[in-house]
Parts: structure tokens; C-alpha cells; sequence
């Protein structure tokens, strides 16, 4: 951290600002070095007083490269907790980059991915917490999970673990006492104390990892699989929840053979939705393998929009060996333009409903025209009711714990559990003061006050150069 650091801020290409950062000692004066307040550049800058905004030009030797913003900002009233200074120059690749290269020429380094963050965790300005959830709020992909994300970040998981952790301390310390000074040991009562503070961040621990299991799908997306017979429209359905073309439609059986994934956002919750191959006895190889790939989707989605069309028959059998029992399911009967009109009234001639298993009784039914928009909007809104309808409760305490921390929480649980077992059998304190030391270790790598520089290079490495 004893050099300055300096990257393009803003995404590649053309746009009406682009920013650059530089961040470290001499931060300034490095700045100062490529920046005029005229066009002559014969006005040095002279100080940069902190939190100003200050206009002029990039100049290399006599040419202008640009007319720029420059704001200095002194540490540690920074994102970094450093010197920085932001230009803000237009945004074009090739303007930004000659400033960059400026910048570098005159003693600024290149920054690593995640390198400004880390910077800003190294001088405690944040937590470990706070600095994943920059970056999940760069990522976030729907409105939920930028929100839990915002909440990370102003440092709402930092403040809870924080308190578990310090009551683990606080347990730590009458241990010790009672350590050094047996006669008080009663005193202390480390028994029925220890087992009530055991069993309070026992508690907590289980319910942010419920917490984890319950919403992670808000970062990774909701997994809907579309799956059916051939030709019972798949595929028009899944460009109807995408809203554009991205599947092929032919009245051809067997149209679809790999699986077509995409992502989309329905009332602000992020979905990963695919399209399969139509289900079917077949010897054609590339379908068949088509089916296995279908099948495996299946088994991995989180709901499953089960398709069938006026006509369709489905014995039991056919049924369980397409969708496994414990699945998540909406039954979607496709095609009901050729059943009634829109009114309502009942077409002449129409085909037969179709023969589902009993097992379908007691699933939402949902009937719909892909083709022709009816039922989408019906159909989305169950959708999102049946994967989020445990959200609200979830809310109120507005911390998500990702996976790093799940298993950091998983560990320090196998700890406090051994740490209980030890009271309950009484076993010497020494012993309790190893699992106690161990699971508030396990705590303080979710916060980073005990992360291995592993750990830190695995977190900043997926950070994008610039922030
Ligand atoms: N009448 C009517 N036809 C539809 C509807 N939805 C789809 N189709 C037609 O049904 C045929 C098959 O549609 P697809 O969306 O390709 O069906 P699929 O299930 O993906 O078919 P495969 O990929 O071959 O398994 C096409 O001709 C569609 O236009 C609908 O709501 N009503
Ligand atoms: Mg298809």
C-alpha cells in the first residue's frame, strides 16, 4: 500500500463521462503533474484543497488531451481511506486510456482488480461484509438483491456478527478468569452462563444460514425449467417470459434439442429460465440426448412449468419419469385459443382436455395461449408468488449471508457445539477456551478481522480493475 494505484473507473467504451482513479501517497502530486487549470498550462494548480471540484485540461507536454473535472479528495475521507483523486473525463476508450498511460508515466501503478476496495478494507474504512457487497451491488440483477446487497454495504451483517462475536469474547474472558483464579470459578458460574450465551449465538448462526438457503437465490437467480411433449409450446412460452425471440418455434415436434437458457427479471426477482427438449420415446440420437440434457435441468430447477396441450394423454408412469415427485410444479395448459375464443365462448369442434395423472389434481393450473398472449401475465404473477412468497418475513432483518460466510457460520457451529458438550460434561475449561477461541475465529473471517490472505486474493481477484 506504500504506492499510488490508478485505473479506468468506468465501463469500456463510449459514453458521455469516463472516470479515472488514482489512489495512494502521492496521489496528488502525480495528478498535479498532468493537470493545468488554462489551456496554456502555464497555471499550476498549486494545492488541491480536499473535496473541491476543479476544472482544467490533461496535458501531455504541450498537447491537450482532454477537458477535464478533478476532484482531490484527502484521506481518510476517501473510498479508500487514501489520498485519491478522481478525473472525469469524457468517456471514450481511447481518450481515457492515453490519460491512464499519462498517469502511470508520471509513477502511478496500474491497479489490480479490487485493488481500490481492498485498499479501503486494509485501513478498516470497511469490513470484509461491506466490500463483497460492492460488489454485489455492481452485480446485483434485480431490485431485491441490490437492496439486501445496499443494507451489506452500510454494514448490516458487520453489525450482527460483530455482536456474536463479542459475546463469544465476553465468554472467553470468564473462562480465562476462571482459568487463572479457580477459587472465584464458582463466582462466575460459567455453566449457566456459558450455556445461555452458547445457545443465543447457536440460534443465530442457524438462522443466518437458513437465511443463506432461503434467499441465495436472489444472487444466482430463481431456476425455472420449461419442460413437456414435443410441440406443445415450450419454446413459444419461453420467448414469452423473455419477452424476445430467443428460442426457434416451428410447427415441427423435436424442434428444440439442446437446452436454451437465459436470464430474466419478473417483479424484480431475478430468474434463470430454460427451454427443454419435448420429452419423448424416440431413437433419433441427437434427441435422446437432447431428453438426458432436459432431464438433468429438470432435476436441478427450483420450479418446474410442466406444459401440456388440449389432447395431451400422460399416464402415471410417463408423468414421474419425466418430473421427480418432490418438485416444485405449475401444470401450464397451452393452446386454449383452440378450446374457446377470447370472450370466453366455446369453440366448435374443439380438442379434448387433456388426461393428466391424479397426481396433477392438486397442482396450480395455469391455462394459457403463448401464441396468442393469454395467461402470461397470470402466469408470471404465480410464479413469482410461489418462489417468493417467504420473502417479506425475510426482509425485516435485511442480511443475506453469501456462501463465504455460510461456511465461515457452518464451521463456527461445529465449535459452539463441541463448546456445549464440554460444558455438559464438565469437561477442564482449558478445553472450552480452544472451541471458544475457534468458533469466534470462525466468526471473524466473515467480518475479516481473522481472514487468511487466501481468502482476501479470492474475494478482490473477482472484483473488475477500477473499483
Ligand atoms: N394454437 C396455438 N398454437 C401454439 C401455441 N403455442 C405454440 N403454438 C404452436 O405450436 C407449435 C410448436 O410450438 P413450440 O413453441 O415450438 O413448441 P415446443 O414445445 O417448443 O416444441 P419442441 O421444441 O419441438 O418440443 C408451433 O407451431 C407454435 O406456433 C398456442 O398457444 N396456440
Ligand atoms: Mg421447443
Amino acid at each position: 500500500m506504500n504506492d499510488t494505484i490508478a485505473a479506468i473507473a468506468t465501463p469500456y467504451g463510449s459514453g458521455g463521462i469516463g472516470v479515472i482513479r488514482i489512489s495512494g501517497p502521492e496521489a496528488m502530486d502525480i495528478a498535479a503533474r498532468i493537470f493545468s487549470r488554462t489551456r496554456t498550462g502555464k497555471a499550476a494548480p498549486g494545492h488541491l484543497a480536499s473535496h473541491r471540484v476543479y476544472h482544467g485540461y490533461v496535458r501531455d507536454k504541450a498537447d491537450i488531451i482532454d477537458e477535464v473535472l478533478l476532484i482531490p479528495m484527502y484521506g481518510p475521507r476517501s473510498y479508500t481511506a487514501e489520498d485519491v483523486v478522481e478525473i472525469q473525463a469524457h468517456s471514450g476508450t481511447i481518450v481515457l486510456k492515453q490519460i491512464l498511460e499519462l498517469l502511470l508515466s508520471k509513477g502511478a501503478r496500474l491497479s489490480e482488480p479490487g485493488e481500490f476496495t481492498k485498499r479501503a478494507f486494509l485501513h478498516q474504512r470497511i469490513d470484509l461484509t461491506q466490500a463483497e457487497a460492492v460488489a454485489d451491488i455492481i452485480n446485483a440483477r434485480s431490485v431485491s438483491a441490490l437492496k439486501f446487497a445496499a443494507s451489506q454495504n452500510m454494514g448490516a451483517l458487520k453489525e450482527q456478527i460483530q455482536a456474536l462475536r463479542d459475546k463469544l469474547i465476553h465468554l472467553m474472558s470468564l473462562v480465562e478468569v476462571s482459568i487463572d483464579f479457580p477459587d472465584d470459578a464458582e463466582d462466575l458460574d460459567i455453566t449457566a452462563r456459558g450455556t445461555q450465551i452458547l445457545d443465543t449465538v447457536t440460534t443465530r448462526c442457524k438462522a443466518f444460514i437458513q437465511q443463506h438457503e432461503d434467499a441465495c437465490f436472489l444472487k444466482e437467480g430463481i431456476r425455472i425449467a420449461i419442460c413437456g411433449k414435443p410441440n406443445v409450446g415450450k419454446s413459444s412460452l419461453m420467448n414469452r417470459l423473455l419477452t424476445r425471440e430467443k428460442s426457434i418455434v416451428t410447427a415441427m415436434p423435436g424442434t428444440t434439442r439442446d437446452p436454451i437458457q437465459d436470464a430474466v427479471n419478473m417483479n424484480g426477482v431475478p430468474f434463470v429460465v430454460t427451454d427443454t427438449a419435448g420429452i419423448h420415446d424416440t431413437d433419433d440420437l441427437v434427441e435422446i440426448i437432447g431428453i438426458e440434457r432436459a432431464k438433468d435441468h429438470i432435476k436441478d430447477a427450483d420450479l418446474v412449468l410442466f406444459m401440456v396441450e388440449p389432447g395431451t394423454v400422460l399416464s402415471d408412469k410417463e408423468f414421474e419419469k419425466m418430473v421427480p415427485a418432490e418438485k416444485k410444479i405449475i401444470l401450464v395448459t397451452n393452446k386454449i385459443d383452440l378450446l374457446q375464443d377470447p370472450d370466453g365462448r366455446k369453440k366448435p369442434g374443439r380438442p379434448p382436455m387433456p388426461e393428466l395423472p391424479g397426481a396433477c389434481d392438486a397442482m396450480p393450473n395455469i391455462h394459457i395461449s403463448a401464441l396468442h398472449d393469454r395467461g402470461i401475465t397470470h402466469l408470471r404473477e404465480k410464479i413469482v408468488y410461489l418462489c417468493v412468497r417467504d420473502l417479506t418475513t425475510m426482509e425485516d432483518s435485511a442480511v443475506i449471508p453469501n456462501l463465504r460466510h455460510k461456511n465461515a457460520l457452518v464451521q463456527a457451529l461445529g465449535f459452539l457445539t463441541s463448546a456445549k458438550e464440554n460444558i455438559k460434561n464438565r469437561e477442564p475449561e482449558e478445553t472450552l477456551a480452544i472451541d471458544l477461541k475457534n468458533s469466534i475465529d470462525s466468526l471473524g473471517t466473515i467480518t475479516g478481522e481473522t481472514a487468511s490472505v487466501d481468502i482476501l486474493d479470492t474475494i478482490f481477484n473477482n472484483f473488475c480493475i477500477g473499483k
